[in-house]
């Protein structure tokens, strides 16, 4: 009996366009980071709080992936930099090919650095690469410290875990170091680094995160 498996064939296709994606953005020397996470853990917040401090270094721009809004994009735009709104009408993750598009639509060469904001979500994003150089996940000290080891995978594919909402640890039970212990656990290289989008705490890591990937990349 001959079975075809529908989801290999897809996630192979994906693996193709994300490959194409990663010569495109080479050949325009831009960098480019895949930003995920669970609805509402500060994702278009991060990006707010910390492109006008990447921009005094590298020229930014931004592809917003959403269910089927232009807020997030909109948000972003206000700081005067080039966004690019992909809404998935519902599919719940980006996929390689709707980059791809975005990718033609971008002037690339006037962009140093891409950032992706890709749909709230833990599992299918994780699933999709788009073929970018890093990978970076929120967790919302609000969400549970149990994050880990529901969404393995997630983390397993992060280079950088970035806990958002640090500003609300005195009213949450959130075990900080018991997460960073198991997220560990599952990627012992990944880098992590507690922030607040509401007072700024942990943005500038952040931001020389960014400029150190940059750094490295380009030279
Ligand atoms: N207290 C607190 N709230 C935050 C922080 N970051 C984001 N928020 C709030 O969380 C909500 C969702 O943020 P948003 O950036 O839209 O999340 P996204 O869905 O991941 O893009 C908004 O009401 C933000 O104001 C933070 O560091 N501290
Ligand atoms: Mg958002």
């Amino acid at each position: 009996m001959h079975q075809i498996n529908m989801g290999d064939d897809l996630r192979e296709r994906n693996r193709e366009i994300a490959a194409e994606n990663t010569v495109m953005l080479k050949k325009h020397g831009v960098v480019s980071i895949n930003i995920m996470s669970a609805p509402g853990a500060g994702k278009t917040s991060l990006l707010v709080a910390s492109i006008p401090g990447l921009m005094k270094k590298y020229r930014v721009g931004v592809i917003e992936g959403d269910l089927q809004t232009s807020r997030d994009a909109e948000r972003v735009a206000a700081l005067g930099i080039d966004v690019y709104q992909i809404e998935t009408g519902g599919v719940c993750h980006l996929d390689a090919s709707m980059v791809h598009s975005a990718l033609h639509q971008l002037d690339l060469d006037s962009i140093d650095i891409l950032l992706v904001e890709n749909v709230g979500n833990l599992v299918c994003p994780a699933e999709f690469d788009v073929g970018v150089d890093a990978k970076v996940m929120l967790l919302s000290i609000t969400e549970g410290d149990d994050k880990p080891k529901k969404y393995p995978l997630m983390f397993h594919e992060s280079d950088l875990l970035i806990m958002n909402k640090i500003d609300l640890a005195p009213y949450v039970d959130f075990d900080i170091e018991k997460a960073k212990s198991e997220a560990r656990d599952i990627n012992p290289s990944i880098d992590i680094i507690e922030i607040s989008c509401k007072t700024g705490q942990g943005i500038e890591a952040w931001v020389d995160w960014m400029v150190r990937l940059c750094d490295e990349r380009k030279s």
